[in-house]
């Protein structure tokens, strides 16, 4: 019999890329959603597998929606992608983002301990949560957290059940410890996409700035559809347990401008450039850079470079506004 997962963060980033890898392998996923009077399938279409889904409804700010679903579908697998996700908004709405990326993931445990007690749990955990954790230049599985935003303290306490869960109750759950993670399906709110947006614009001549905060800040950014084959892994492994996914390279946002408006063949690209002190942070994490050994020693490595990855979103984005 197929596989069933649940995923839920279905219409984000990474929920339509690891439903993608997970109907490949023959699962039957269902994808949870929210009650919206408009939701965007925008993501699912762009990868082609809108129908392939089965949509199911309910709220992670729900616990009773959540111990009804863990009932009915009995998944072999949940992978818990729902977050307010954006650390920049944190600040502004830090109860909305406890009660989902927090409070939801306490509630989420709960119904499969309580319905499903072998379900395998992959809760989407984040270097977020290091912050300025360590000044040895990377961050692993050992680094202590240090987080600098609301979000990135909800992120802390879903680390901690996750692995609470595992250690009380002996459910299989897995965190994993994901690094930033791009690709042209990237909300237009974050900085890469962003600046993809930007570039493209400014190349057609949509647009003649394009406003930033923080320029020195730098990730370890990898490409989405990567990193979900590593969330995939770490359930199919003997037990349950928590690793560190980058690629261990990081750049700063100056770096990842430079590189775009190389794409359309720009140089000179700090003259389009506007610092506009909204976007800057209360509290910035300057510096994060994976090591990823552990994940590595599974056989997941990242495929997609930095210049690919970069590549691939600036033609995207190009490719989407000339339509
Ligand atoms: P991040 O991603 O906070 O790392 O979290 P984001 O792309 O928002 O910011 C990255 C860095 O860029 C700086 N920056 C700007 N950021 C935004 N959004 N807009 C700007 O104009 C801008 N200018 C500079 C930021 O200050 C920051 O240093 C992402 C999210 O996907 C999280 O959910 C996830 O957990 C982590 O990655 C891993």
């Amino acid at each position: 019999m197929a596989k069933k997962a649940l995923v839920t963060g279905i219409l984000g980033q990474d929920g339509p890329y690891l439903a993608k890898l997970l109907l490949d392998k023959g699962y039957k996923v269902y994808g949870l959603m929210r009650r919206y009077s408009n939701p965007s399938f925008d993501n699912l279409d762009y990868l082609g597998i809108t129908k392939q889904v089965e949509f199911v409804e309910g709220d992670m700010a729900d616990e009773s929606s959540l111990l009804h679903l863990i009932k009915a579908i009995l998944p072999d697998e949940v992978y818990n992608l729902a977050a307010q996700s954006f650390v920049g908004g944190s600040w502004q709405q830090a109860k909305l983002t406890t009660e989902i990326n927090s409070l939801g993931v306490l509630y989420m445990l709960n119904a499969v301990k309580l319905f499903s007690p072998t379900t395998r749990y992959y809760q989407a955990s984040t270097s977020e949560m290091f912050g300025l954790g360590n000044d040895d230049g990377y961050q692993d599985e050992n680094t202590n957290f240090h987080p600098r935003s609301p979000y990135g303290i909800s992120k802390v306490y879903a680390y901690w059940m996750t692995v609470n869960f595992r250690e009380s109750y002996g459910l299989f759950t897995a965190n994993g410890i994901l690094f930033n993670h791009e690709s042209p399906l990237r909300g237009i709110q974050f900085v890469t996409r962003k600046i993809t947006d930007g570039v493209a614009r400014i190349k057609l001549g949509l647009a003649d700035k394009l406003a930033l905060g923080n320029l020195d800040a730098r990730r370890d950014w990898g490409f989405a559809g990567d990193y979900v084959e590593a969330m995939h892994l770490m359930l199919q492994q003997d037990k349950g347990d928590d690793y560190v996914v980058g690629t261990g390279e990081n750049h700063s946002v100056r770096d990842f401008a430079r590189e775009a408006f190389k794409c359309v063949g720009i140089s000179d690209f700090e003259k389009y450039i506007v610092i506009d002190a909204r976007f800057k942070r209360p509290a910035e994490v300057p510096d994060l850079k994976a090591k990823a050994t552990k994940i590595n020693a599974l056989g997941w490595k990242p495929k997609v470079t930095f210049p690919e990855l970069v590549k691939m979103m600036v033609e995207a984005d190009l490719k989407r506004l000339k339509k």
